[in-house]
């Protein structure tokens, strides 16, 4: 990452890292594209899906691949997937945006918006605040707690749909407009980068306020977005499920344990709708347990 770079990713959120797939690597990437289209893996959402009360980003329903994980696709066909996981732009960017041991959190996602397909309104900057993608720097180290990382195997012009973004929002210190989420009255602070095939983008993935804007162009997206994580920090994936106590710590360890110890032994889980528990502190100073849920499964 070189100096120039590494200021506008401070700065922007975003950072486009040109030509880094070769002729040959798309060409490949895209023959496995086919054959999921092929197979019918990209599944089509309901019209406006994600455009919730905007008027700029209305259209019709998302398309993304659905069902099967690229990353799990019959070989060959999971190889071209497979060497992007772990490609040395990745491993060279993440070590620095996310720090040394940065992971694949969730995904990869494929999404294949044809002309006319809906936007995702704008989201991310810390609304809520969620500490596990928040970006900050310390003794000249910068950490970035969710980082995704999209690979254009086709050209996505600027202003003509896709990946959009307010520059600068992950320093933000006050709450995203309506008509900046919607998009309808974006103030100009929205950018709909120019990327183009073979290129790929670096996002702070809740950090940054981004999006997605209806997609404009006579060809389709092709866009793959794996969404990484510094080591630490847990974004969502199969954590639910890993995080219970019982998992996470040996059983003998949380054995017998009242619900509110209990409440601090779950694992590392963002997610939210998952059943953890938080405790509160009482006005007589008695610890209770904000998410009564699983106590009264228990009960
Ligand atoms: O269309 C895009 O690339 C942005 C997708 C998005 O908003 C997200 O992954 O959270």
């Amino acid at each position: 990452m070189t100096a120039k770079e590494r200021y506008y990713w401070d700065v922007t959120g975003h950072l486009v890292v040109r030509n880094t797939l070769s002729q040959e690597e798309l060409d490949a990437v895209n023959a496995v594209l086919d054959f999921v289209i092929d197979a019918g893996s990209v599944h089509q959402n309901e019209d406006n899906h994600g455009a919730a009360d905007s008027t700029f980003l209305r259209g019709a329903g998302s398309r993304w691949a659905h069902g099967t994980n690229l990353l799990e696709l019959p070989k060959p066909h999971c190889e071209p997937i497979r060497n992007l996981l772990a490609h040395p732009v990745v491993v060279q960017y993440l070590n620095v945006m996310c720090g040394a041991g940065f992971r694949l959190d969730h995904g990869p996602q494929f999404n294949n918006a044809v002309k006319g397909t809906a936007g995702l309104t704008l989201h991310g900057a810390g609304e809520p605040h969620r500490d596990f993608v928040a970006y900050h720097h310390q003794n000249g180290e910068m950490y970035c707690g969710g980082v995704t990382v999209t690979w254009n195997l086709t050209d996505c012009p600027e202003d003509k749909g896709g990946f959009a973004c307010v520059p600068g929002s992950h320093k933000s210190k006050y709450p995203m407009p309506i008509g900046v989420r919607y998009c309808d009255e974006d103030m100009g602070t929205v950018a709909n980068p120019g990327i183009r095939a073979g290129d790929v983008l670096f996002f702070m993935d809740g950090a940054q306020t981004h999006g997605t804007h209806p997609w404009q162009n006579d060809h389709a997206r092709r866009s793959i977005l794996f969404k990484y994580a510094s080591r630490t920090a847990t974004r969502g994936g199969p954590s639910q499920a890993v995080c219970q106590p019982e998992i996470f710590w040996d059983g003998d360890t949380v054995g017998g344990m009242t619900m509110q110890q209990r409440a601090v032994m779950f694992g590392p889980c963002s997610a939210p709708g998952s059943d953890e528990m938080f405790l509160v502190i009482e006005d007589d100073g008695a610890v209770r347990l904000e998410n009564m849920r699983e106590q009264q499964a228990a009960d």
